[in-house]
């Protein structure tokens, strides 16, 4: 099954958009790792996928998130995302998208500003060879995300375009699973979705604590909510994940 498959069933299941993003930080390991599956457990059945950035990675080891939380993720048939942010050369790229791969990762997270050759090729060969998914950011939710990914540039003969409004058109050509647009830009969501179609899922991080709204981004176009604090560092996370669920189109 492909990661698109994963994703969709699992929504579908779990009858949910949220993918949740598992930044716990504490400075002590054993601490990390039982806070960490402690959210898991508690929100296995309202979420449908779990992404983890570098931050878990430099806190337990690749070997230890490979033997716990990829481990039970996959008893809970809940797909995982590497949220590596690849931005590099083609051979250690290719290294890092093959070492979480192989660690149990189905997808892992680029920057289409490394372009294809000898950049992200290597990585969406790895993908594709192991059935996995490659997710672009095309615009990030931060503030600071206008300084570059609203510049306008220069596409090939077609003229000038926003710089995201080219990242999404190459998605679409090097057929990425998936695109990253701030749920915090409501208006770029829309733009982005009119431009890849109704298919190409559109990952919007920003929800709660960066001020996005998860109604807002799904009526404009996004496709799966990332969400990280407003359900981890909550008081109550089943009752955060119960409140930020919407249902999926079917
Ligand atoms: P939070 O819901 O706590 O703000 O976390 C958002 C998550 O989404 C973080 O893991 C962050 O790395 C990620 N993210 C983001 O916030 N904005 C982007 O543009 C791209 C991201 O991957």
């Amino acid at each position: 099954m492909s990661f698109e498959e994963r994703m969709h069933g699992t929504a579908s299941r779990n009858q949910t958009r949220t993918v949740l993003a598992l930044d716990l930080e504490t400075p002590e390991p054993s601490q990390l790792l039982k806070k960490s599956i402690d959210v898991v457990r508690s929100v296995k059945g309202l979420i449908c996928a779990i992404k983890i950035n570098r931050q878990l990675i430099l806190g337990l080891g690749l070997p230890t998130v490979a033997e716990s939380i990829l481990k039970l993720a996959n008893d809970y048939n809940i797909p995982t995302i590497m949220d590596a942010k690849l931005n590099d050369v083609g051979h250690t790229n290719e290294f890092m998208a093959r070492t979480y791969f192989d660690a149990g990762f189905d997808a892992i997270i680029a920057s289409p500003v490394a372009g294809w050759k000898d950049g992200l090729d290597k990585v969406f060969q790895a993908a594709e060879s192991r059935r996995k998914g490659v997710l672009l950011l095309t615009y990030m939710s931060n503030p600071g995300a206008e300084e570059f990914y609203s510049l306008t540039a220069r596409h090939g003969n077609n003229g000038e375009k926003p710089m995201f409004e080219i990242l999404a058109q190459r998605a679409l050509e090097w057929r990425a699973q998936g695109l990253i647009v701030g749920a915090t830009k409501p208006q770029i969501i829309s733009r982005v979705r009119e431009l890849v179609g109704p298919k190409l899922p559109i990952f919007s991080p920003g929800v709660g604590a960066q001020g996005g709204d998860a109604n807002i981004a799904v009526n404009a176009g996004a496709t799966y909510l990332i969400v990280g604090r407003a359900i981890y560092a909550s008081a109550d996370p089943q009752n955060a994940a119960t409140g930020l669920r919407i249902k999926p189109n079917t």
